[in-house]
């Protein structure tokens, strides 16, 4: 038991009677990830796209599924009874297949099945921040599972493996290598390795896309400049498109970061990010590829703020952007943290689609070895109310492009997955690669809804696992917040690693990077202004957020230290001050992690020995890294603010030296 099945444990005896009405390789795989996964019990299976001439005849309601969606349910075919998986494509029945799969692994039967369904959002992508040389960016989980080296030739089973997790939950592209690209991985070389894994993944309904490095045309075309406005950069753009078509017919297109942490970009020439995209889109356009394009960027226009760089820099060009491109934007505005409200670009640029991007892998959260569930993070995010268009206009309805009537709608989420046997690192990071697939697909599903699911099919149905792993799992990533920066603080963490605290680092090249210039703490309070008298970033937001927002009353206390900077005798919520409100966080979160161990050790009887120790191991090293995160925090706070802490509070074990003396070498992750 080592993890390696995901949520797709299957043990089904032979025996079940599948019947496969069509040819493709798309049906082919469904047919096989059914006989894998059903019993004899289910009765007679046939699968079929609504356009077989037997299903056609049945005149079910298919019309509205679209391209991807399913229905599957107990029909009379042929005077028969059967269960019947259809689409309006393949890949619909495969989608249909699973979703029968997920109906039989969470307890229910093939008797009372009445499943339909289609995706709210049409690209459901995994990015990955693989380097060509093996290394995973903020990659916790070993190595990259594409081998570049053994490519095109070699295709490790591994690679169907990975296409049938993502299929399983509706992931529908993915983007093989690392945002800050490397020309290389457009050469002819490259493109065919590519183009090898696009073949593993085809059935499975899953494009290839690529980031693209902006300079390439400099690198690797000698050409003296990457200006998108001159004709010869275009050109060999548009070549190398008809290139990689020529491979990959059905690429999905590029993924570009431009002018952010170091990367080219159209600012380099004084062009736009929006001519950039636009020059690209063009050369992908005539083969039906699409273009995402970043909206992380930092630069000098509000130096005073980076929360405020990417919408000052973005918000003008909407409606300038050709119709194949998105915008890509991360769920805040600073940087995939264990909080930040949504980023005021939701709803900001309504004649552009903007794609959401979340970060599964945690960088920010523990790494591999903290157990954070992402569901309430993700789900937080996609309800939040923009009010751009009165009230229910949530981020989620942006993205799914239904505020503004786009078609072309798009969901990111940075991926977790490397090497290692479990994938992802432990047996709960799989659950954030499994929430992010699911709320893709739906993102009005509720975090806990998924994350049974996922319990269920992970560790069986017996309610005495799955009710206290979901209690953990729910608790999970508020402890995370509780214990690394709770109330609205943010980007705490040790300097390019980011593991662990590190609140007092003051002396980074660019104020932006230094922890102490999104605290603001002193002597007289902590947080970062961004009312009127402060930045006024709040005023990104529409009217009737940014007046909450403005107000550190009408601030949801999880945000308070995000807008407003407070004294320390400030009075919560609670009734406690701002300074005795964030000391009772801190001990809540270790005290949460104490609680998760405990639950944890309960199922020891009920868990299989492999995946419990090694989770039981990772609870143990979690609680004493929020203990660390806590006292060496509260060591810092006191040290400027001056006060004791509250009566019958434990003292950090450790004065405020001693944490700012630890180092870590060679932390996984890293990049170089
Ligand atoms: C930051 C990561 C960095 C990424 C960057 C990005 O620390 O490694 O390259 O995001 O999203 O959070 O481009």
């Amino acid at each position: 038991e080592d993890g390696y099945r995901l949520w797709m444990r299957y043990d089904a005896p032979a025996g079940a009677q599948i019947d496969v009405r069509g040819g493709s390789p798309t049906l082919a795989v469904a047919a096989a990830e059914l006989r894998h996964g059903l019993t004899g019990d289910a009765g007679p299976v046939v699968i079929a796209a609504a356009t077989d001439a037997a299903v056609a005849a049945l005149r079910l309601p298919t019309a509205e599924l679209g391209p991807e969606g399913y229905l599957v349910r107990r029909v009379t075919l042929a005077g028969r009874p059967v269960v019947l998986v259809t689409g309006n494509t393949d890949v619909g029945v495969l989608y249909g297949a699973f979703a029968l799969l997920r109906h039989l692994g969470t307890g229910g039967t093939a008797a009372d099945v009445a499943l339909r369904s289609a995706p709210k959002i049409k690209l459901r992508v995994l990015n990955h921040w693989d380097n060509l040389d093996g290394v995973v960016e903020r990659g916790y989980a070993g190595q990259s599972l594409w081998d570049w080296w053994t490519l095109p030739d070699f295709k490790d089973p591994r690679y169907a493996d990975y296409a049938r997790a993502n299929a399983s939950l509706g992931i529908n592209g993915t983007v093989l290598n690392n945002v800050n690209a490397k020309a290389e991985s457009l050469t002819a070389p490259y493109v065919a390795k590519a183009a090898a894994l696009a073949d593993v993944f085809r059935p499975y309904g899953i494009r290839v896309y690529l980031s693209a490095r902006f300079s390439a045309p400099i690198e690797l075309g000698g050409l003296k400049t990457a200006d998108p406005r001159d004709p010869d950069v275009a050109a060999w753009w548009k070549a190398k498109a008809d290139e990689i078509y020529r491979t990959i017919p059905d690429f999905g297109g590029f993924l570009v970061k431009a002018n952010s942490e170091g990367q080219p970009g159209p600012r380099d020439y004084g062009a736009t990010h929006a001519e950039g995209a636009n020059m690209l889109a063009a050369a992908v356009a005539p083969h039906g590829g699409i273009v995402m394009w970043r909206a992380f960027v930092y630069a000098d226009t509000d130096p005073d703020d980076r929360a405020k760089q990417a919408y000052t820099e973005f918000k003008p060009l909407d409606g300038t952007f050709a119709d194949n491109v998105l915008v890509q934007v991360k769920n805040g505005a600073i940087d995939f943290q264990p909080r930040e409200p949504f980023h005021p670009l939701f709803g900001a640029m309504p004649k552009t689609p903007l794609m959401m991007e979340f970060q599964i892998t945690k960088e920010y959260l523990g790494f591999a070895t903290h157990l954070a569930y992402l569901g309430p993070l993700f789900e937080e995010t996609l309800a939040a109310d923009t009010r751009v268009r009165g009230k229910g206009s949530t981020v989620a309805k942006v993205v799914e492009g239904a505020l503004e009537g786009h078609t072309l709608t798009g969901i990111a989420g940075v991926a977790n997955i490397g090497r290692d046997r479990d994938w992802s690192g432990s047996s709960f990071n799989q659950a954030n690669w499994y929430a992010f697939g699911r709320l893709a697909w739906d993102p009005a599903l509720s975090a806990e809804a998924i994350a049974r699911e996922w319990a269920q099919q992970t560790f069986g149905t017996d309610p005495r696992v799955v009710e206290p792993a979901v209690g953990m799992m729910m608790a999970s990533r508020e402890a995370v917040v509780d214990y690394t920066g709770p109330l609205g603080l943010a980007h705490l963490m040790g300097t390019g690693h980011h593991y662990g605290p590190a609140p007092w680092v003051s002396d980074l090249k660019r104020p932006e990077w230094n922890p102490v210039y999104y605290h603001r703490a002193d002597r007289q309070g902590i947080g970062f202004d961004r009312t009127k008298t402060g930045s006024n970033g709040v005023a990104q937001y529409a009217p009737a957020v940014a007046t909450l927002f403005a107000d550190p009353k009408t601030t949801p206390e999880r945000d308070l230290l995000w807008f407003h900077h407070l004294s320390w005798d400030w009075k919560t919520q609670s009734g406690r001050s701002l300074w005795e409100e964030l000391v009772h966080r801190y001990d809540r979160g270790v005290a949460t992690v104490a609680d998760m161990r405990r639950q944890w050790d309960g199922l020891k009887p009920l868990v299989d020995a492999e995946r419990w120790q090694k989770t039981a191991t990772y609870l143990a090293v979690q609680e004493r890294e929020a203990r660390w995160w806590r006292d060496a925090s509260l060591a810092y706070w006191m040290s400027v603010n001056g006060r004791a802490l509250p009566a019958g509070v434990a003292a950090p074990a450790h004065d405020l030296e001693w944490y700012k003396a630890q180092r870590f070498p060679y932390p996984p992750g890293n990049p170089q």
